[in-house]
Parts: C-alpha cells; sequence; structure tokens
C-alpha cells in the first residue's frame, strides 16, 4: 500500500500527477470545459489572486459556489496557497450563512452569481468583517467593491504552491447535529489523499479512462470526493451540473456524456426507476454507481441492476471521516446491507457500556481510520463526544451478519436523514412552535413506500386552529421561509396530545414505535 507523504500539499499533488494530460478535459460544466492544463493554470492564478488580495496561509474563505468548473479552482488555488476554503451546502438561509461566517471567521467570500443576493443578506446580519466579496458568473452588476472571479484571475500572476504537510489544515466543511449550530469539521491535505488510495481506486476501481458524474453536489464530503478528490487523482473527466439532480437532469448527463461513474442518494435512484424517462440501458454507458446518504433498499438496487445491468455500490462515510469506510464491492455485493469495511478502515459494534455488542446484535458504530477530522472547530465539548482518540463514534446503529456484512438499524440520535441530508427535528419543532396555530410539535423520519425516509411533524394545534390540509399547508411554508427548504415536514399529522416522559421532554421514539405498528 502507498503511505501518504508527510509533505503534501493535495493541490500541487494532483497539478504533478495530472501535468502529462494538460490537453485532456478535467472539467465539463454546463457552459464550459476546463482542461488538466487550464485547470492547474487556474488554480495557480487563484493562488496569485488570493496573495493579491493579501489573504495569508491559514486564513480562511467562504466556498459557496454551485457546481460549475469555477468550483474546484476556488477550493484547489486556496490549498495552493495555503489559505482554507470552508465550503458550504448552497441550499441554506441567510441565518445560516450568517451563522458560519462568524463561527469560521473567513476573511473573504467566493460566491456563485445566484448566490448573492442570500450571501449580502447573511453578511449584513453577521455585521462581519468580510474583506472581500468574489463573484463567479454574475448574473447582474456587483456591489461596490466586489470582484467578478474571472477577471482576478486574469489579472493575477501564477503563484508558486506553499509548501504544506499533510497533517497541515486543508479545508473544512460544515455538519449538523439534532441540537445547536452546525459543526466546521477540519480536515488536512492527507485525509483527501487516504480517501482516494484507500477507497476511490481499490473499492472504485475509478481509472484515467472514466468519465464521473456526481448526482451529490462538491460541498457534501460525498459529492467532494465523487466529483474533486477521486476523479483527479487518476487524470478522469469530471462531468458537473448545477441544478438541482432531477431525474430529468440527470438522465440528460447520462444520455449525452455517457459517463462510466455515476454517483446518487437513494431517493434519486427510486424517482429515476419511477420516471417514465428512464433512458434504455443501450443509451447510457454506466460502469458502476455508488450510494450514500441513507441505507439503500433491496429493492431499488436490484431493479436498477436489473434495468442497466449496473451494480450500485451502497456505503456509508461520513462528514468527519470524510468519506466511505464500510462498503459494498464489485464481486461481493450484498443489497439490502451497507458491505464490509473498507480494508484500511477499522469498525466496531459497541453497547451504552462501550463493550463490543454480541454477534448479530445492533450496536452503535465506531470507526477508525486514516481521513478522520481533526477536531469541530471551537466546540471542544462536540469534539470530545465524536473523536474517541483513534476512534470516531458515527452517530449510526448497524449490526453485522456472519459473512462480514453490516445493515444499517437507525441513528443513535433523533437525526433524520432525508435524501442524504441531516434534519434536525430539534431545529423543525422550534420553527413549528412559533407558528401561531401551534401548541406543541415533535418531527420523526417515516418510510415511504419505496422504504425511503421522509419527515413527518406531530402537531397539536391551538385552540381556533382548524386541523385541516390548509393548516398543514400553512405550517409547511411557514417551516420553508424560516429553514433551508428541504428541512420542511413531508406530512402533517394533527394530534391532541404528544408522549412526553415524566419531566416533559417528548418522546419521539414513541411517535415512531405508533408508526411502525
Ligand atoms: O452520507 C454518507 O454516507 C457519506 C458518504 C460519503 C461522504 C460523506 C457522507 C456523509
Amino acid at each position: 500500500m502507498n503511505i501518504c507523504p508527510a509533505e503534501l500539499n493535495f493541490a500541487s499533488h494532483l497539478a504533478a500527477l495530472n501535468a502529462p494530460r494538460a490537453a485532456k478535459p478535467a472539467y465539463i460544466d454546463d457552459t464550459r470545459q476546463l482542461t488538466y492544463g487550464e485547470l492547474a493554470e487556474r488554480v495557480a492564478r487563484l493562488g496569485g489572486a488570493l496573495r493579491n488580495l493579501a489573504l495569508r496561509r491559514e486564513e480562511r474563505i467562504l466556498l459557496l459556489m454551485q457546481d460549475t468548473a469555477d468550483w474546484p479552482v476556488v477550493f484547489l488555488g486556496a490549498l495552493h496557497a495555503g489559505v482554507v476554503p470552508v465550503a458550504v451546502n448552497t441550499l441554506l438561509t441567510a441565518d445560516d450563512y450568517a451563522y458560519i461566517i462568524g463561527h469560521s471567521r473567513v476573511r473573504a467570500v467566493f460566491v456563485s452569481g445566484a448566490l448573492l443576493p442570500t450571501v449580502q443578506a447573511a453578511l449584513k446580519q453577521a455585521g462581519a468583517d468580510i474583506e472581500h466579496l468574489v463573484v463567479s458568473q454574475p448574473d447582474g452588476p456587483l456591489p461596490a467593491g466586489a470582484h467578478e472571479l474571472d477577471t482576478l484571475l486574469a489579472s493575477a500572476p501564477l503563484a508558486p504552491a506553499v509548501r504544506t504537510l499533510s497533517d497541515e489544515i486543508a479545508f473544512w466543511l460544515y455538519s449538523s447535529g439534532s441540537t445547536g449550530k452546525p459543526k466546521g469539521v477540519v480536515h488536512t491535505h492527507g485525509n483527501l489523499w487516504h480517501t482516494a488510495e484507500l477507497y476511490a481506486k481499490p473499492v472504485l476501481g475509478i481509472r484515467e479512462d472514466d468519465v464521473v458524474f456526481s448526482a451529490a453536489k462538491l460541498f457534501f464530503a460525498y459529492g467532494l470526493g465523487n466529483g474533486l478528490t477521486f476523479p483527479l487523482s487518476v487524470g478522469a473527466t469530471v462531468v458537473l451540473m448545477s441544478e438541482r439532480p432531477t431525474p430529468q437532469a440527470v438522465f440528460q448527463r447520462l444520455t449525452r456524456h455517457r459517463p462510466t461513474v455515476f454517483y446518487g442518494v437513494p431517493t434519486l435512484y427510486a424517482s429515476m426507476l419511477a420516471s417514465p424517462e428512464l433512458p434504455p440501458r443501450d443509451q447510457v454507458g454506466l460502469r458502476v454507481c455508488t450510494s450514500a446518504g441513507e441505507a439503500l433498499p433491496r429493492d431499488i438496487g436490484e431493479r436498477f441492476t436489473r434495468h442497466f445491468g449496473c451494480d450500485i455500490l451502497d456505503g456509508i462515510g461520513s462528514t468527519e471521516m470524510l468519506h466511505i469506510f464500510i462498503s459494498n464491492q464489485a464481486g461481493q455485493l450484498r443489497y439490502g446491507t451497507t458491505g464490509k469495511p473498507v480494508p484500511g478502515y477499522e469498525v466496531q459494534l459497541r453497547d451504552e457500556s462501550g463493550a463490543p455488542v454480541a454477534p448479530g446484535a445492533i450496536g452503535d458504530l465506531y470507526i477508525k481510520g486514516p481521513s478522520a477530522a481533526l477536531m469541530y472547530w471551537n466546540n471542544r465539548d462536540k469534539t470530545r463526544q465524536c473523536f474517541l482518540g483513534d476512534w470516531l463514534k458515527s452517530g449510526d446503529k448497524y449490526t453485522c451478519d456472519a459473512d462480514g456484512f453490516y445493515t444499517y438499524a437507525g441513528r443513535s440520535d433523533d437525526m433524520i436523514k432525508v435524501s442524504g441530508q441531516y434534519v434536525s427535528p430539534v431545529e423543525v419543532e422550534n420553527i413549528l412552535v412559533q407558528h401561531e396555530a401551534v401548541l406543541e410539535a415533535a418531527v420523526i423520519g417515516v418510510p415511504d413506500h419505496d422504504g425511503l425516509v421522509k419527515t413527518k411533524a406531530y402537531v397539536v394545534l391551538r385552540p381556533g386552529f382548524e386541523p385541516d390540509a390548509n393548516t398543514g399547508a400553512a405550517l409547511q411554508t411557514y417551516v420553508k421561509q424560516h429553514l433551508a427548504p428541504f428541512k420542511y415536514p413531508r406530512q402533517i399529522n394533527f394530534t391532541d396530545e404528544l408522549p412526553k416522559t415524566a419531566t416533559g421532554k417528548i418522546q419521539r421514539f414513541r411517535l415512531r414505535q405508533l408508526e411502525e405498528a
């Protein structure tokens, strides 16, 4: 096995690796192509631009951009310069960004034109001392003092890469928890390298002649590996799409660019299979697909393979571990399970006292591996609860069968994963109870007809409000107005009371039991 070099700048590592294929397309987005040579040049110019803006090594920039070829330029350009990109979800609210900007103390913001109004609202709210606003593909006039990314790059010198250690902080992602604010997950240059060496090359078998397409966006840990770390580690070509990954949008890319590797999430696979526009097998060029974010129901995997003649390798990863650490593999795939530990990672199932569970029993999932994040930034308590020496507690419950296959058995906390994104029930409940009609609310995840989890709110109304479809729709709209829209409850159930402990704490598990009955 390769050993991670002690001195590693992941951006220069990729540039050196891909220098021999300068004319080959690295990225194909909705409007442009970028060859490996052009990518290397823009990355070095971004480094020069950061210097011109007086951004120094280890300082942070916010990367709030849609999936275009500008995204890898900014991410890798920052790494090249030793500046730390804080890559964030493009689907959040101005409130969320105001918190993240304050918490991460970024000195500059790189934003897509389409997201500029939300970022401006966030900056106003945060009252943050942001020195530079850089806009990728603006769709109108720029605010005073802002720079356009292309213009900035055109006038920037080619900067030499900064020499960094593999253990040095490279970038952050944000991850949400059941309570409290999102946590800044701090990753190193070496962590990127490890995910490519341990998962992408041996499990996915990714290679130079692959064309890859990820429905999961680059700001997710899953998408970052899929659409940047892995393909660029072997000189493959990446198709990027900025729009929402609807089945139609995905089919267009699958048939136009004929990617050989496709990375999706279970809800998307289910809606692709249900779509009347599902292309026939001979119109796509798939070699292998992956799924993560939530457990892939067996039936969906089997139907997909029957239709396309291509396996979906279901796996589980985490933002904290950066990518997938348990996965199905070609030749030993068992749909309905998450597969086996990826070689290089160790996995344990423990009971509440920390002892290993009996064979076949449900236990809390712990992982040990070289791509673990360093910490949650400025959050000692949450860091201590998750990062336990060499081991990391994932927050998921699993069983392991006699053949060593792991099967998902739910979350250890009340977090709900919808289409691969965490939703905190507490956060949604806190918004619902601010509505004039709501006395109390509890939110849980319930499986739909495909076995995929959707959010459901149990609501106790105040006197004078009708438990009908209009009130339900008004509550859904209210949540969408106050939180990232993907967090709204897909179903509302009106009830007279909620199950509670003697001390008045809502018992969400009793509502889940009710749903299962
Ligand atoms: O959700 C997952 O399973 C996942 C996979 C890869 C990277 C990150 C995550 C959260």
